[in-house]
């Protein structure tokens, strides 16, 4: 059987600070991935063959990031019944709206589960992708249970050092 990942696809070299945020928390909880730059407008035939070469080899979700006219999580979406992470990337002049406004909008029957825009969003893509796969590993839902814990603990710790400032 051929090993589960992760793809993360972003439409340009340009998305890569942005979408490395998302394969961060995968690596941090252990979880394969792929890293893709492929283009829903420019490369789209590309697109189209690696998304399904890439069901075939495992891949259980995917994580798609662009800026723009974000079309990228769309055009996976409409050739993969996996969950489909979108990441809306501020890589324009719209400061990110109409990066958002083209993840989000997608028909009803096609849907992209879109994250906020930027870092924030790629980093809970990957925690996303992460929480969805701990749906049938429990080492992992656990993995996710402590990281949590650990947050709460920072932000103790960050309440009693506020007071003594
Ligand atoms: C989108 O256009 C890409 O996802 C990127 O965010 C934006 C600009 O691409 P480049 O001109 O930097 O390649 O398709």
């Amino acid at each position: 059987m051929s090993q589960i990942f992760v793809a993360i696809l972003m439409g340009s070299d340009s998305d890569y600070n942005c979408m490395s945020c998302s394969k961060t928390i995968l690596d941090k909880f252990s979880i394969a991935s792929e890293v893709v730059v492929t283009s829903a407008h420019r490369t789209p035939e590309e697109t189209r063959h690696y998304v399904q070469d890439a069901e075939q080899r495992g891949c259980e979700l995917f994580i798609a990031g662009a800026g723009m006219a974000a079309h990228l999580a769309g055009a996976v979406a409409a050739h993969s019944t996996r969950p489909v992470l979108g990441v809306p990337i501020n890589n324009g002049p719209l400061q990110g709206f109409d990066a958002l406004l083209s993840t989000v909008q997608m028909p009803p029957g096609i849907p992209v589960g879109t994250l906020a825009i930027g870092a924030a969003g790629a980093k809970n893509a990957g925690y996303l992708a992460a929480q969805i796969l701990a749906l049938k590993d429990p080492a992992l839902a656990q993995a996710l249970k402590d990281e949590r814990a650990e947050q709460a603990a920072a932000v103790a710790a960050k309440n009693v050092a506020i007071k003594e400032r």
